[in-house]
């Protein structure tokens, strides 16, 4: 297997991943925009985006969180995405949550702000700024949910609804959007995810 791979968020999700899997895939580190943007890069992935997961075989997983799946299935342990039918609903309910409350504001504002965006969608600035302002009532939010003192966000264990949460604070740290202090809960668990040996991968 190998996995291409790029300095930015949705890379960073199957990285920490794999990470927390205690596996090992080399990578093919390509910077995303601009190397992807290719005949032989196209070949391999349509939308030209990253990252993409090549088996031995040479088929071809792209989307991160589809990446993840197959994962999941060939490296059970520890399990990310839930062990019975409960945990995998509760799981992905909280990662679709995270994914839309707090992931797609920060990517918005990233896709209509930076130059490497120019040419992939119309920039609408407004539209990043009011994207970025609804941030911190995300965070409030979050917080509220969690201040039943719960250590992960889908309960005692970690879990891949961690990880979209990981994705989100590196984002938050590029684009200066910070967790707001005032959110006592969500700070702690920040703390709790950057302390774990997946933050840096
Ligand atoms: N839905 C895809 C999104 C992948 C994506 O947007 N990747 C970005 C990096 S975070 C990329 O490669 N962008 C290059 C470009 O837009 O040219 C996933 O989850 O993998």
């Amino acid at each position: 297997m190998k996995l291409y791979n790029a300095n930015a968020g949705n890379p960073k999700r199957v990285r920490i991943f794999i990470s927390e899997k205690g596996i090992d895939i080399p990578r093919v580190d390509l910077e995303a925009g601009t190397e992807t943007r290719t005949e032989d890069f196209h070949k391999i992935n349509s939308l030209q985006e990253l990252p993409v997961l090549e088996l031995d075989d040479g088929r071809i997983i792209t989307e991160s969180v589809a990446i993840c799946r197959y994962l999941e299935a060939q490296f059970p342990e520890p399990p990310l995405m839930g062990r019975d039918a409960f945990e995998q609903g509760h799981i992905e309910m909280w990662s679709q949550r995270i994914f839309h409350q707090l992931f797609l504001p920060h990517g918005h504002y990233v896709r209509h702000t930076i130059p490497l965006f120019k040419d992939v969608v119309t920039q609408v600035p407004e539209f990043a700024a009011a994207e970025r302002a609804v941030i911190p009532q995300r965070w409030e939010w979050l917080n509220e949910e969690m201040s039943d003192g719960r250590p992960f966000i889908a309960g005692d264990d970690f879990s891949i609804a961690d990880i979209h949460g990981m994705v989100v604070l590196m984002l938050g740290g590029f684009f200066d959007l910070p967790v707001p202090v005032s959110c006592t809960f969500a700070n702690q668990w920040s703390e709790r995810v950057r302390a774990r040996p997946s933050w840096d991968a």
